[in-house]
């Protein structure tokens, strides 16, 4: 961002370089390229709008667009303004409303309304000198700052009346109160804007608009020169661009279209999108209040059928066609309303990428437990907080059901392992005070399931439910897990549900959430081969 205004920047006599657009996104490109303006070009937005040059759009049209522009972008808006829309009358309500949009300056021309785009051959009338120096009178009259510019364009060289004109022209402008002259030419050669500027003899802040002729930009302050703008040649480019991407695809459909075209990311990136999810995780709420989601994703122990395919990557990054666990279950959050989401990541941590998430490290994982790579990833406390296993894939309605359970502390437990075959898998399971008889049907009710125990020691004909690697807790049962493993010197090593069997142990509340499916894990290899069949 410049820090100067655009006045200040014509009184430092640096030389502005301003470059012609016609959108928000058009003006954003200028100013990334490094320009230090836009000019909110008659030509391009009319373009954009495929109608001629020629006064067809209205002032609202064209003060649209350059409020977009100022809107978007922190270095100064030049709005071609045409001959003011109108008389006096139209040039004072146009200066209000383009002050009042944010642009610094505004630019008329000295021809007659409807003016025709100065390289198109004919008609070019100039108004009276008289007529003009009243609308720049009327210009000044309505601005409320002085840091608002009125630029005069002379445009005797295009109609072909010659230097004196063009100068006697000029004159009159300053002495009316504008702020700088543009010396406008359609000559391929830079003689006739070289001879103003020599007879011009720097009364005045000059602008040129080098479109058919050329002159070094090192040339151009001692020239007198102050600012250059490059006015059409943004959209120009982009329809050269968009035919030929237009022609690929007619031809080729989208194929080998990739290295032409840039990637949505970038699209996105250009949109803003990644900064309103930024703002979003900071600002938007739920009927629910905040909530957090952390996925501890460090960890590096697998069953050795899934040992060849983690060698260069956590469980989270495998591959289910196309997307990898931890992208999968993200979306899911995202479905089920949760934005934000962090991910704790510890073996191949730089193998971890993932869109929209905050990724911390736990950079103990070989010696430490899964309560340690949670504790790594919680930088805030949200009105409900996610705790998801890396290892597993969510389908976004149970969460949204988990969302709705009352609880301090509520994990998510499967009633369905009983008739599971897994071969000594050695599982977390969960025993609760009041099971239902056993029973291969269920229904979700409201039933607490205080949890008794829970780890991998119960022997399974004891264990009520199988803990799916899901827990909620709310901000107290968040702020509970958080001192506790403060105080609690083996936490560091401890898995997850260890942890909670400590909690259960100090008599804390412990709830679980009954479900049959909705999940499943990635443990072996032959989960992997289930999940890319459900996938695929
Ligand atoms: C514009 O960009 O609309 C201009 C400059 O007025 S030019 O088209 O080069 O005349
Ligand atoms: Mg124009």
């Amino acid at each position: 961002m410049n820090k100067y205004s655009l006045k200040e920047q014509i009184e430092r006599g640096d030389l502005v370089r301003i470059v012609g657009a016609h959108n928000g996104l058009t003006a954003r490109l200028v100013e990334e390229a490094g320009f230090e303006g836009v000019w909110a070009s008659g030509f391009e937005i009319s373009t954009s709008h495929a109608v001629p040059d020629a006064n067809i759009l209205t002032m609202s049209d064209f003060l649209d667009a350059a409020s977009e522009m100022a809107h978007t972008v922190s270095i100064p808006v030049i709005a071609d303004c045409d001959t003011g829309f109108g008389n006096s009358n139209n040039v004072m309500h146009m200066v209000r409303r383009y002050e009042a949009a944010g642009v610094a300056a505004v630019c008329i021309e000295d021809k007659k309304f409807p003016k025709v785009n100065s390289f198109i051959a004919g008609r070019q009338d100039l108004a009276a000198i008289g007529e003009f120096v009243g609308k720049l009178m009327a210009a000044n009259n309505a601005k409320k700052t002085e840091k608002f510019l009125i630029f005069a364009r002379v445009e005797a060289l295009i109609a072909g009346w010659g230097l004196e004109e063009a100068l006697k022209r000029a004159h009159a402008y300053i002495d009316a109160g504008a702020d700088g002259i543009f010396i406008h030419s359609k000559s391929q050669e830079p003689d006739e804007i070289i001879d103003f500027c020599k007879s011009w003899n720097k009364r005045s802040p000059l602008l040129i608009c080098p479109t058919t002729y050329h002159i070094p930009e090192s040339e151009m302050r001692s020239l007198g020169i102050h600012i250059v703008i490059y006015a059409n040649q943004s959209i120009r480019a982009a329809i050269r661009s968009m035919q030929s991407v237009l022609r690929h695809i007619r031809r080729h459909g989208n194929l080998r279209l990739e290295d032409k075209i840039v990637p949505m990311e970038e699209a996105f990136r250009l949109q803003g999108m990644y900064m309103m999810k930024h703002d979003e995780r900071k600002y938007l709420k739920t009927e629910m209040g905040s909530i957090r989601a952390l996925i501890p994703a460090a960890g590096y122990k697998v069953d050795d059928s899934l040992k060849p395919l983690v060698e260069d990557r956590p469980v989270g990054m495998l591959d289910i066609n196309g997307k990898s666990v931890l992208q999968r279950n993200i979306e899911a959050l995202n479905i089920a309303g949760i934005q934000d989401i962090s991910v704790v990541a510890g073996y191949q941590a730089d193998r971890v990428i993932l869109e929209g998430v905050k990724i911390a490290r736990n950079r103990e994982f070989e010696t430490t437990g899964i309560m340690h790579s949670v504790m790594q990833g919680v930088d805030a406390v949200a009105d409900k907080n996610l705790i998801i296993y890396s290892d597993i894939l969510v389908d976004s309605y149970l969460l949204e059901k988990l969302l709705k359970k009352e609880g301090d502390i509520v994990l998510v437990g499967d009633r369905s392992y009983h008739k599971i075959n897994y071969r000594n898998k050695e599982l977390e399971l969960i025993v609760i005070d009041n099971p239902l008889p056993d029973s291969r049907r269920s229904i979700d009710t409201n039933r607490k399931n205080i949890v008794k125990k829970i780890g991998k020691k119960i022997p399974e004909e004891e264990g009520s439910c199988e803990f799916v690697g899901i827990a909620m807790l709310s901000r107290k049962g968040m702020q509970l897990l958080m001192d506790e493993y403060r105080i609690f010197g083996p936490a560091r090593t401890l898995s997850f549900a260890d942890f909670i069997q400590h909690l259960v142990d100090k008599n804390h509340e412990v709830r679980m959430y009954e479900v049959a499916g909705g999940w499943m894990e990635i443990h072996t290899f032959e989960d992997y081969k289930n999940a890319c069949a459900l996938f695929s």
